[in-house]
């Protein structure tokens, strides 16, 4: 048969593709008429055979048609051993995309969720619970293993976390990442709750206990996930040695719009409907609320609340959900916050406020006909919701009304301050203000409860103790529009991505180092230039855009042009007809991203107000004069020990992000990182579906095909002497069957006449360069009936 062998100088034109896995030798091996992976659009690949290979294309057959399609070098690879899963990605004969999909489909379809690559665990997300997955025996069974000797479970990458922490005396963290709905925050937990259960201290308890809270008011129910967190978060635990001592969360970017509107089909915060559906009558009551969320503008999902008659989406019927027990889970959320502190008393006021949001959305203006600036009133109609707003929120209701209808400002003429004035507001205007008031309360609350969390366990965050951190921030994301919340989690992910390679690498590296392996350091593909977009000083998107925030008059399309400017030539920043898909969109209107995973148009219509986080300053001195304590000091500057809180409040939403992300950098930097990847099966959240073309696109995201790319030059293929021993031992002649494991390896390598580039032998396993593994075990497989007559030429090594 012909082999592709002469093929090989066709396929350094394809070195320099991103996701590609450049590799001469992996076409070697692959035949005319040879079975073949090539890629398909839904499935990732599906199989064929080679029908006659070109100077720019492999035709392929497809088995599932029989069309034939001719398709690019980097998208066809060999199959080898499509039905025999591995436990480790690293350990599959070929190293490619192809390869690497399949084994995690038959991973999948065996119901084993978990895979490693190296050391960074992957997870897909199974939409079922798996009998005995966490079980208390088997995260006994985790205890003290190092990673690799039991089969992949996120508990292995807990345990590895402690054990370095132990061995290396030395604090550790996980990352945890992935797309909306890929299991993070289900990882989170379990790898929260292998840390933190066992012989449970009290404190080990109240750590669990403070998940409930934190997802009753940063979670919601979105198309892509029931209960989706809306921050990001990175948990510490604490360690004295082996126990657990202390704790601290940090929290990131809680996505404010939704307190005030959501798309079709989804949910505010599951704490509004918790509390509608679980509080007492009495307390029903007196927050002047009825078992009817659909009666609130603010949890209905109607764009515009301008006294039209809801339409059908706004009937209700997305309010309740099957899976999520509002009622039951009201109950858990009100103890759990007792337990982290809360005197009945605060909680009293916590529902106050989240019962006067709701009233406040559902404040209408119309326009002030005796008022000839054309200002605006409060609709009679929902004078009483005005009422019971200001009621619950500690306000007097004229006070509020006011604050909402008009505004104080206070103009500056040549550096020197005026005298207040007060503007009258149009109705649009008083709507804008009053969902900002609603959005500033939320999320400041958020912000207090994480606070009262974090001062229920203590901080034991001296130099002794070290600690285990898990970090759960929201994935990659790209939508038909995407404003300034994604162009956040982005940057985030960008950073995250940046570190991760980095880190990666690096922990390849110490392996070699610890197995006495000579290794040269390995370049790799780098997305610093993308940080730099991002941060830069004065040049970066977050500078830039605070640059226009800070003008007299800022102006999104002003911020736009500007951005163009100062990257005019960079491959990563262009206009956004630099895709086709955006075209329509004017330079000023947008830019276009190329992030890692993928590029991404961003709309800067609202960047401005997003970025600013600005209240009236009427509304923000009525909230500072509450009657609830609560919100009163929520809105208070200059209180002891908040000095922190306000000097980041004081500057924009990005420049905030930005410094906290430094923060958790640095943290992260100093600590030993593992990281656990999760992956979506299928868009529907079903059980047993894997949809081959989504799983690619998020190893992609994930920077996984990439890792194998990294790994490449790296020695990416690496098996125990005793497992190469008993794969090829019953196959060989006796006399190299009887020998030692690590001999074994050594004569059967010289007899083969292998060259010494291509693998290092370690302390416990040998090492390939990529791709030899594949040609290894085809000289083996091939020519057995050779090795006989071989291993009698060089016996003397036998010896
Ligand atoms: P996410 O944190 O990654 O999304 P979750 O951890 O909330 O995703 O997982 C979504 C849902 O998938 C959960 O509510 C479970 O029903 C199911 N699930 C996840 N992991 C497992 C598992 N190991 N076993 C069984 N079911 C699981 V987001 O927060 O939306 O980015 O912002
Ligand atoms: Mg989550």
């Amino acid at each position: 048969m012909k082999r592709v062998t002469q093929f090989k100088s066709n396929c350094s034109s394809f070195d320099r593709s991103v996701r590609s896995i450049p590799s001469f030798t992996r076409l070697v091996g692959m035949e005319f008429g040879g079975p073949v992976w090539v890629s398909h659009s839904s499935q990732g690949f599906t199989k064929g055979t080679i029908d006659d290979i070109t100077a720019q294309s492999i035709v392929v057959k497809k088995d599932e048609d029989g069309i034939k399609i001719a398709a690019p070098y980097d998208e066809v690879f060999p199959i080898d051993d499509e039905d025999r899963s591995v436990e480790d990605h690293c350990s599959l004969i070929s190293l490619n995309e192809a390869s690497l999909l399949n084994n995690s489909k038959l991973r999948f379809e065996e119901k084993h969720i978990y895979t490693y690559v190296g050391n960074v665990l992957i997870s897909i997300n199974p939409y079922e619970s798996i009998n005995g997955l966490y079980s208390e025996d088997r995260r006994m069974e985790y205890k003290g293993k190092s990673l690799g000797k039991l089969p992949p479970h996120i508990y292995a990458i807990a345990e590895k976390a402690r054990l370095e922490l132990k061995r290396n005396k030395e604090s550790q963290s996980i990352v945890v990442s992935g797309e909306s709905g890929s299991g993070k925050t289900e990882s989170q937990k379990s790898i929260l709750s292998y840390l933190c259960t066992g012989h449970a201290t009290p404190l080990q308890q109240r750590i669990l206990d403070i998940n409930p809270i934190l997802e009753a008011f940063g979670n919601a129910k979105t198309m892509r996930n029931n209960n989706s967190s809306r921050f990001g978060k990175f948990v510490e635990v604490h360690f004295d040695g082996e126990n657990v001592c202390g704790g601290y969360i940090s929290h990131y970017l809680l996505e404010r719009s939704r307190v005030t509107s959501q798309q079709s089909g989804e949910r505010n915060y599951h704490i509004f409907y918790q509390l509608i559906a679980g509080a007492d009558d009495q307390t029903l009551t007196r927050l002047k609320l009825d078992k009817q969320p659909h009666t609130f503008h603010y949890l209905n999902g109607c764009p515009q609340f301008f006294g039209n008659a809801p339409s059908n989406r706004c009937s209700g019927e997305t309010l309740s959900d099957a899976l999520l027990s509002d009622a039951q889970q009201f109950n858990g959320v009100v103890k759990a916050l007792e337990s982290v502190g809360l005197k009945l008393e605060k909680i009293g006021q916590v529902v106050s406020i989240l019962a006067g949001i709701l009233h406040l959305g559902n404040i209408k203006f119309i326009d002030d006909t005796a008022d000839m600036k054309g200002g605006c009133k409060v609709d009679p109609s929902t004078e009483c919701h005005l009422s019971h707003a200001s009621s619950l929120l500690g306000v007097e209701s004229n006070e509020l009304r006011t604050s909402l209808v008009c505004r104080i400002m206070q103009p500056t003429k040549g550096g020197v301050r005026g005298t207040l004035i007060r503007v009258a507001l149009k109705p649009g205007e008083a709507v804008v203000g009053r969902d900002g008031l609603a959005k500033a309360i939320y999320s400041r609350l958020f912000d207090w409860i994480v606070s009262k969390i974090n001062n229920s366990i203590p901080l034991e965050d001296n130099k002794e103790t070290k600690f285990i951190g898990v970090l759960d921030i929201a994935g990659f994301e790209f939508f038909k529009h995407n404003s300034f919340e994604q162009l956040c989690i982005n940057y985030c992910n960008e950073k995250m991505q940046n570190f991760f390679a980095e880190r990666v690498m690096g922990e390849e590296q110490l392996l070699y180092q610890r197995e006495s392996i000579p290794f040269n350091n390995v370049q790799y593909t780098s997305n610093t230039d993308a940080m730099a977009l991002f941060e830069g000083k004065g040049t970066g998107i977050l500078d830039i855009l605070d640059e226009e925030v800070r003008m007299p008059r800022p102006s999104y399309a002003n911020f736009t042009s500007s951005l163009h400017k100062k990257h005019e030539k960079s491959f990563r920043l262009d206009k956004p007809r630099g895709s086709k898909e955006y075209r329509h969109l004017r330079d000023e209107d947008g830019f276009l991203v190329r992030h890692f995973a993928g590029t991404v148009c961003y709309e800067t219509k609202e960047f401005i107000e997003k970025n600013k986080d600005e209240l009236h300053m009427s509304l923000e001195a009525a909230m500072e004069g509450s009657s609830v304590n609560l919100l009163s000091g929520l809105f208070k500057t200059g209180v002891d020990g908040r000095s922190n809180i306000n000097k980041l409040r004081a500057s924009t939403i990005g420049s905030k992000f930005k410094a906290q992300l430094a923060v958790l950098l640095q943290r992260l930097e100093k600590t030993g990182t593992h990281f656990v990847r999760c992956i979506k099966p299928n868009e529907h959240m079903e059980s047993g579906k894997f949809n081959g073309g989504l799983v690619l696109s998020q190893l992609r995201c994930a920077g996984i095909p990439s890792l194998l790319t990294l790994m490449h030059s790296a020695y990416p293929s690496r098996i125990a002497f005793n497992d190469l021993y008993s794969l090829y031992a019953p196959s060989l002649p006796t006399k190299l069957a009887k020998l030692e494991s690590r001999l074994f390896c050594k004569c059967l390598f010289r007899a083969l006449g292998l060259s010494p580039q291509d693998y290092a032998f370690g302390t416990s396993k040998v090492f390939f360069k990529s791709g030899k593994f594949a040609e290894f075990d085809t000289i083996v497989q091939g020519e057995s009936w050779n090795i006989s007559f071989l291993i009698d030429k060089t016996s003397r090594f036998l010896v």
